[in-house]
């Protein structure tokens, strides 16, 4: 069996989806009796246009040759924020039915107590990762999860047999840092015990892989397939990276993002992934010509993006060293991929960082083309973030033409400008009720 799917959407129904897929593109495994292993792996804040099979300019070869040896989906829609989409792919139900019919952060006042408002993956639905547990896989689970944090809420209550989980939407990749005042600290669990701190060398992406090679390990001469579940956390916010990965795309991204959009556009239609004579979007409204900026910030949105380029190819890189591992022990030809981004890129009007305990920190490191230059956008405690500049290069097409086609399907009833905020946290959004009204994601 050599099916792989690679999706820039997400899958809603997720569990039926996946019932529906394994066992029909499983010919070989039907024939020897042995049931395939699942890898899901999930892109946060991944764009539509990024990888490189979906026409990106960012080197993702790992990720482009499972796409060249599977299907790309191009009408696969995911929910319009975060956690919903992620609710719904463990479950298989609608998020009202789940208890994530928003996203927990973005709960409006009149959604609060309200039943399907919950905030969390409900214990009224089950799971994937149960019943997949109930039929004899193993489950296991890497990354970000942000379905909820008590006891009963968390990866192994829900159905993982082992896990190694960021349960927050978001935070540093070096540490355990979280971005506001009133979330200072991130809320890490491994194999279901709360961690007070992070493994020697920790780096998200890195130490994700690293956990998931080691569970698939442990037991994989017992004869059980496998879920894993690599829900990376990259390539979201801050754009935190190695220091080896911060410069290589230097000046590229310099040109704008309008260039960019022509060029992924026009591979796209090459590609076949976009209809031919399709038309770029306009620009989103509040954000500006380039052309009309000074050199020095359109330096520091180019060296954002930079950075970002740089989030995908890493996660790409280690998205390889699992199929490598994979391919080593004979299991890769056994095991479907299915590939996505939980809701396109982010986009929302962050000029402004979060206050916070490395607040300090973070504006040092941020604030000048020196700064940016100095490698200080990839480092622990600096927050760098594209905001709405440099990210509608990856905007999926619903972009290009909001409210036509490629809207349909997304579930809006969560877009609601209102928002809960946190003390501390007053630049989260920009504060734009027509913005967030058409911002598409989220967290
Ligand atoms: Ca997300």
């Amino acid at each position: 069996m050599k099916t792989k799917i690679i999706l820039t959407a997400a899958v809603v129904g997720g569990l039926a989806f996946a019932a529906t897929v394994a066992p029909a593109a499983s010919p070989s495994a039907a024939a020897t009796g042995k049931r395939p292993n699942i890898v899901i792996i999930l892109g946060d804040d991944l764009g539509f246009s990024d990888l490189g099979c979906f026409g990106g300019e960012i080197k993702t070869p790992r990720l482009d040759s499972l796409a060249k040896a599977g299907v790309r989906c191009t009408q696969f829609y995911t929910h319009a924020s975060c956690s919903p989409t992620r609710s719904m792919l463990l479950s298989g139900t609608d998020t009202h039915r789940n208890g994530l019919g928003n996203m927990d952060e973005w709960t409006a006042p009149n959604q609060m107590g309200k039943p399907g408002y919950e905030g969390y993956l409900h214990t009224r639905v089950a799971t994937l990762p149960q019943l997949l547990k109930d039929s004899g896989y193993h489950t296991y689970m890497v990354g970000k999860w942000h379905m909820g944090k008590k006891p009963d809420l968390i990866p192994v209550a829900r159905g993982f047999e082992r896990d190694f989980a960021l349960l927050d939407g978001a935070g540093s990749y070096w540490d355990m840092l979280n971005f506001t005042a009133s979330n200072p600290k991130s809320t890490y669990t491994e194999d279901g015990r709360y961690l007070k701190k992070l493994p020697k060398d920790y780096y998200a992406t890195k130490t994700y892989t690293d956990k998931m090679i080691g569970y698939i390990e442990a037991n994989r001469r017992d004869g059980k397939p496998f879920f894993a579940y690599v829900s990376h956390q990259a390539p979201h916010d801050p754009y935190h990276l190695p220091r080896d990965w911060r410069n290589r795309h230097v000046g590229e991204y310099d040109k704008g993002w309008d260039a960019v959009r022509r060029e992924r556009l026009k591979r796209q239609v090459e590609l076949g992934v976009t209809p031919a004579g399709t038309e770029l979007a306009e620009r989103m409204w509040f954000v500006p010509d380039p052309i009309v900026l000074a050199p020095a910030p359109r330096a520091v949105l180019g060296k954002k993006m930079e950075l970002y380029a740089g989030m995908v190819e890493n996660m790409d890189f280690h998205i390889g060293r699992l199929i490598d591992y994979l391919k080593k022990i004979g299991e890769y030809d056994n095991t479907i991929f299915i590939v996505f981004g939980d809701n396109g890129a982010e986009v929302r009007l962050r000029g402004r960082l979060h206050s916070g305990p490395h607040r300090r920190r973070v504006e040092r490191g941020a604030q000048s083309l020196r700064d940016w230059r100095r490698d200080a956008g990839g480092g622990p405690g600096v927050c760098a973030r594209a905001g709405a500049h440099a990210r509608c290069a990856g905007r999926r097409r619903v972009w290009h033409a909001r409210g036509g086609r490629q809207g349909q399907g997304l579930d809006r009833r969560g877009l609601l400008p209102a928002r809960r905020r946190g003390p501390g946290d007053p630049g989260e959004g920009g504060g734009n009720p027509a913005a967030a009204q058409v911002v598409c994601d989220g967290g």
